[in-house]
């Protein structure tokens, strides 16, 4: 089960800064929806919770998620607040220091936003709470709590809550501007209250001072697993084995033609606790989100074309298909 807010994602027709874009095309964005929409897309039955506004673009991105096969039954409707929306700018541009790295840039207007009201309280919707209950993970994001004090509330809650059996997964997502007012070392308890946190060795060095996959694994003595990963291209997970000690298991990314990454880190953990819940070994489970993350990496939109995904995922990933 995914927590976390959706957008209507507006892409551009093309690349350039935003003041020569034509047009735009409609899809939908947010982290913890890709999330789902990936699991659902690898054969795990996944739900969303979130809010939306009572408007065209809440409407559109719930009946598309639900189209995807994620389970959006407990999203709430706010009378009032409206859906958030952001804008994505590609290739280059003078003022986005994003560019320079290949990176779009994405431009929110999220603040005031429905899925920004959620709260502590949201928790304790009957629906939600059912799903809670149910859910074999949950999957939250260092996104929400930035959204504002009752998602921060929010999250802090979800994590605290006894587990019940449930792996709760937190995948750091270090999102700058939405972090201008405030330190993002808050963000350290949450990676430290996860039972499986993901962190990307850049995102990490700008929030937390380090991207070293040891260093961080001892910063962050909480979770069972810490997913590490180095520009994407190589993915360490460290996990605490039974004496205490950690093992380290590396894997490398898949060569693409990167089309757009925007989406790929999501589709990276889906593939991962897909694994997880399959039973795989850790370096099963880097290998299907490697898998995940490349059908996102050669698509414009968050999510990419999931479709073969499901039977990639029944592929036993053996050495010699891995070395072949
Ligand atoms: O990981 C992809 C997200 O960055 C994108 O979907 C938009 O949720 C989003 C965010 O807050 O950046």
């Amino acid at each position: 089960m995914c927590v976390g807010e959706s957008m209507a994602a507006l892409l551009p027709d093309g690349p350039g800064p935003l003041e020569t874009v034509g047009a735009f095309a409609v899809s939908v964005g947010g982290a913890e929806s890709n999330v789902a929409c990936a699991l659902s897309a690898l054969g795990v039955p996944s739900a969303w919770i979130s809010r939306v506004g009572d408007d065209g673009f809440g409407r559109r991105l719930t009946g598309e998620l639900a189209a995807r096969g994620v389970d959006t039954s407990a999203v709430g409707i706010d009378p009032v607040l409206p859906t958030g929306l952001y804008l994505k700018e590609t290739g280059g541009s003078a003022h986005s220091a994003d560019l320079g790295t290949g990176r779009s840039k994405l431009h929110y207007y999220r603040r005031g936003s429905a899925a920004s009201a959620m709260s502590a309280a949201t928790l304790q919707e009957p629906a939600v709470a059912r799903m809670l209950a149910e859910a074999r993970v949950i999957h939250l994001t260092g996104i929400t709590p930035a959204l504002s004090e009752t998602c921060f509330a929010m999250v802090r809650e979800l994590l605290a809550t006894p587990r019940g059996g449930r792996l709760v997964s937190f995948d750091l997502n270090w999102r700058p501007a939405l972090w201008r007012d405030r330190d993002p070392a808050v963000l350290r308890e949450f990676v430290n209250a996860a039972d499986v946190a993901f962190l990307g060795a850049d995102e990490a060095e700008a929030a937390f001072g380090t991207g070293d996959a040891h260093e961080l694994r001892a910063l962050f003595p909480g979770p069972a697993t810490i997913v590490v990963k180095d520009a994407e291209r190589v993915v360490t997970a460290l996990a605490v084995d039974t004496e205490g000690g950690v093992t380290a298991v590396s894997e490398a990314a898949l060569v693409v033609d990167v089309v757009e990454p925007t989406g790929a880190g999501d589709a990276f953990a889906a593939g991962y606790l897909a694994g997880t819940l399959h039973g795989f070994d850790q370096r099963r489970q880097l290998r299907l989100g490697h898998l995940a993350a490349a059908s996102a990496l050669v698509a414009h939109g968050d999510v990419g074309d999931l479709g073969d995904l499901a039977r990639l995922a029944l592929l036993d990933a053996s050495e010699e298909q891995w070395s072949a």
